[in-house]
């Protein structure tokens, strides 16, 4: 059986996504981060960079959320793109433009917008710009098809819902204004089952919520180092 290591997030919401389009039988296994349960032996030892989402199937250990989604798609055959070569390429390329730009620009955006102590007005614009900018080609790119790889949901669709979710958080509450074609994407996949149940799987466990000292000291513990 699958065990699926989650904190309730843009990462692991990617997995949840595909694990419930697939339809396959998985433990759900929260880790409240801001508790500090990233740092345990146990999850280290299948994620030793100690975030989530993880997973373990079988003897197989993984993490990092690209890497699950491919896992998971590749094993079970389903929600790929077609497998010639321009298509694959296109998958590949925008795949990790998802993993490398999306993933780190929107994370880094939040991180200065919303938790960093002043002084942040430089690192506030530098992310938040960068992370503008993705999120501008993803929009472009959904402006020529419904789907990232034109016409068909595949996994890749699933990788950009993860973040696409917290948009107005990243970039700002009008942000919606200039991504009218990610919107609808967003929307269309909010409306799946798979994705209500996603949401239902993660709104049914408790995580800690307060942003307090103690959850700062778990989720930037490079802070101790300007003490
Ligand atoms: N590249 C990783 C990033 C994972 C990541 O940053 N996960 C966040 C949740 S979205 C996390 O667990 N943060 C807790 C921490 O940084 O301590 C992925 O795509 O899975």
């Amino acid at each position: 059986m699958i065990k699926f290591y989650f904190h309730p997030s843009p990462n692991p919401a990617k997995v949840a996504l595909l694990l419930e389009e697939l339809g396959v039988a998985y433990d759900a296994v929260p880790v409240d981060t801001r508790k500090g349960e990233q740092f345990t032996p146990e999850f280290l030892a299948i994620n030793p960079n100690g975030k989530t989402p993880a997973m373990t199937d079988g003897d197989a250990k993984l993490f990092d959320s690209t890497a699950i989604l491919m896992y998971l798609a590749n094993k079970e055959g389903k929600f790929l793109p077609e497998n010639t070569p321009e298509a694959q390429a296109q998958y590949l390329s925008w795949m990790m433009f998802v993993a490398s730009g999306i993933g780190p620009y929107s994370g880094q955006s939040v991180h200065f917008k919303h938790f960093a102590p002043e002084p942040k007005d430089y690192a506030v614009n530098r992310y938040g710009y960068e992370a503008e900018r993705h999120w501008g080609l993803i929009d472009q790119r959904l402006s020529e098809g419904p789907y990232m790889m034109g016409d068909t949901y595949t996994v890749l669709d699933m990788a950009v819902w993860g973040w696409a979710r917290a948009v107005p958080f990243i970039l700002g509450a009008d942000a919606w204004e200039n991504l009218p074609n990610l919107k609808r994407l967003l929307d269309e996949i909010n409306a799946r089952p798979a994705a209500k149940a996603a949401e239902a799987m993660f709104a049914s466990h408790t995580f800690k919520k307060e942003m307090d000292d103690d959850a700062k000291a778990m989720m930037f513990p490079q802070n101790k180092r300007l003490a």
